[in-house]
């Protein structure tokens, strides 16, 4: 299992320098089910922990810092739960923070044969099991406002989503709700659905896009991880629009990027360890957090938004957020 004893210095140091006392040491390991690299997700769920910990260590002495230990585990998914057995079975880390909604599932097989190991999962939902706390995106609405500006914004009526697999979330809410949202933007727009195959393939992804393109599509929204990288190239060849998913995505793509839905990962993930380091985790709890608590953004306010986008369709947009924040407009299929 490859290790990254991430980035920052003071937590490497704060690593070595106190593995004789780690009894008193709150010790946490962060799972990435995948690659960090191009998975905005994975990277604020890294991130929120490194900065969880950094701040609770500030005031502590050496004994009691929190040590953490963060590992990527690759896109091999039938590897998952032999590594994720692994680090349980390693009985050091009093707590295991992930994000992906396949991680219940896993935990279970694991809690079998280490029944104390403590789970926190992002991006996922398990209610009721005592070692098992989540907090989940509102997928429903992050779908239905993407697919609402792809549909204002498609000049032929014909948008598509590049997944990367095919799973419950996407096929049940994150598909749905995009359709939904596009075609109660402008009644009629046809909405397409494709499959990468998995989350690193940026070749497929391309000709993926160019083969929508062929269709007539002109506005897409990829979400399968560095496969999205060829969706760029393809739509910057083809002239087509992106709509961005979980990060705001405008600079990596000022051209092509019409918009950008985002979850507040990282800010999710530093509460979540806090609170765990704290000793406040709600264990047991399945919470949903979307717009209304602040944790799904629609960025309104980048100056690649307001270059690509009319102001007439902007202000369509903000009516649109304004309504579900507010809780006027409920999104349900
Ligand atoms: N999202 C990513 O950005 N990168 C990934 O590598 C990734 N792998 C996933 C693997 C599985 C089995 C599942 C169920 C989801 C995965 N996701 C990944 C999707 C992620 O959980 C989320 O649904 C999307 O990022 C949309 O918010």
């Amino acid at each position: 299992m490859k290790k990254l004893f991430i980035t920052l210095f003071t937590i490497a140091v704060l690593f070595t320098g106190c593995a004789q006392k780690k009894i008193k040491n709150p010790m946490i390991a962060v799972f990435i089910p995948g690659i960090i690299a191009d998975s905005p997700t994975y990277e604020k769920l890294a991130n929120g922990v490194i900065n969880g910990v950094t701040n609770y260590n500030i005031d502590k002495t050496d004994d009691k810092k929190a040590l953490l230990s963060i590992m990527e585990v690759g896109t091999n998914q039938a590897e998952w739960a032999q590594k994720l057995t692994a680090l349980a079975a390693e009985r050091k880390y009093d707590v295991i923070i992930s994000s992906n909604p396949s991680l219940p599932d896993l935990a279970f097989q694991v809690l079998e044969q280490f029944p104390d190991q403590k789970f926190i999962f992002l991006d996922a939902t398990c209610e009721g099991n005592p070692n098992i706390m989540t907090k989940c995106y509102d997928q429903a609405q992050q779908g239905y406002v993407t697919g609402y500006i792809a549909g204002l914004m498609s000049k032929n009526h014909k948008v598509a989503l590049i997944s990367a697999q095919d799973y419950p979330v996407m096929n049940n809410i994150i598909f749905p709700f995009y359709k939904k949202g596009a075609q109660d933007a402008v009644a009629g727009t046809s909405v397409d659905y494709r499959v990468v195959g998995n989350w690193y393939d940026a070749t497929k992804g391309a000709e993926i896009t160019d083969a929508v393109c062929k269709t007539g599509v002109d506005v897409v929204l990829p979400i399968c991880g560095g496969a999205s990288q060829g969706v760029i190239s393809s739509a910057r060849n083809n002239k087509i629009k992106i709509a961005w998913f979980d990060s705001n995505g405008f600079s990596k793509a000022p051209e092509v990027i019409i918009s950008s839905t985002q979850n507040l990962q990282e800010k999710l993930a530093e509460e979540v360890t806090i609170e765990w380091l704290e000793g406040k985790t709600p264990w047991g709890s399945a919470q949903t957090v979307g717009m209304k608590e602040g944790y799904i953004q629609f960025v309104n306010d980048d100056p690649f938004y307001l270059r690509n986008v009319p102001a007439k369709i902007r202000e369509q947009m903000d009516t649109l957020v304004e309504k579900i924040t507010s809780g006027e407009l409920e999104i349900k299929l």
